[in-house]
């Protein structure tokens, strides 16, 4: 087992028959943020037909989360629009505390058109108001920093295969339009992110930099093979990356990660920095179960080397 995270022995914390839905096959790739000693997650999770809901979950501790009864709300104000690029298929919310608001960053998918990234608002964790679509199809995982940059809104996002599976970054004055996109982050720094790389958790502020927990992909004869991984950006600048992980810091290694819908997949999406200096990391397992892995925010910045 990875000698910088340690998995919570109650894993998974949220598993398929927590969940209120009616015939629920699968719950993971939750974003969760600590607000006023709350624990508050939104996770995905998939019915019998693999249908998509979002349901928000809340805890006292971390470890023990109380699923709300209904899915939340998705709304805009032309909803005709919204449903063209949505069919009400949202996935892998986010969620980012920018400016004291909190904005849910998710995957907005249609079979027709593939997937974008939609950008939402919320108060109550029970309707999100559509804000904007930052990027055209073949966009999705962003994460927002808390902090504007220059009077800008900083965003890193995943360009799909077709845009080389690369970590983007971009910027916005108004959340609606955004620009000076640029890789930040290359794939392919070694075997064991070849394929993909991505963020995972929002950034996470502390003295050595933007801590972002990372998703990376490689592949193997037995298909896809996802980790976790670290990496650090320029306090005042977000476009320059300063350190990355030397390599994984969490593989798929529990049972729970190895088996599932999609084997060997740990997915971490939030990443929430206790005032102990211990990092509480949510993750999806095998996009089945949704986990919790904890480890020491100074192991995670010594695993990190400059670039
Ligand atoms: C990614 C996303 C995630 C999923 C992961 C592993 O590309 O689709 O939602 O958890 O693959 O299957």
């Amino acid at each position: 087992m990875s000698p910088i995270v340690t998995r919570y022995s109650g894993n998974p914390v949220l598993k398929p028959s927590d969940m209120p839905l009616e015939e629920c096959s699968a719950v993971y790739n939750g974003g969760a943020i600590k607000h006023n000693g709350e624990y508050i997650m939104l996770l995905r999770t998939e019915d019998a037909a693999k249908k998509i809901f979002v349901y928000s979950a809340r805890s006292r501790d971390g470890y023990h989360f109380t699923p709300e009864p209904e899915p939340l709300k998705f709304i805009a104000d032309d909803m005709e629009k919204y449903k063209k690029y949505t069919d009400n298929s949202f996935y892998d919310p986010r969620i980012n505390i920018v400016e004291g608001k909190f904005y849910i960053s998710y995957a907005a998918y249609t079979f027709k058109y593939g997937c974008r990234i939609g950008l939402g608002v919320t108060e109550d964790f029970k309707t999100v108001k559509h804000v904007s679509f930052p990027h055209h199809v073949q966009n999705r995982n962003a994460v927002i920093f808390p902090e504007k940059f220059d009077g800008y809104y900083v965003m890193l996002h995943r360009a799909e295969n077709t845009g080389g599976g690369h970590m983007w970054i971009s910027r916005s004055k108004d959340l609606e339009f955004w620009g000076d996109a640029e890789i930040v982050a290359d794939k392919g720094s070694g075997r064991w992110d070849a394929i993909k790389i991505g963020a995972g958790s929002p950034p996470v502020k502390t003295a050595k930099g933007w801590l972002v927990i990372t998703h990376a992909v490689t592949s193997s004869c037995a298909g896809h093979y996802y980790t976790a991984g670290a990496m650090l950006f320029d306090l005042k600048n977000p476009y320059k990356l300063i350190a990355h992980s030397r390599g994984a810091i969490m593989r798929p290694e529990a049972s729970y990660e190895t088996n599932g819908f999609v084997p060997n997949v740990v997915f971490p999406t939030s990443a929430i920095l206790e005032d102990d200096g211990m990092l509480k990391i949510y993750y999806g397992a095998a996009d089945n179960y949704e986990c919790l892995a904890e480890a020491k925010l100074d192991d995670i910045l010594n695993f990190c080397d400059r670039v």
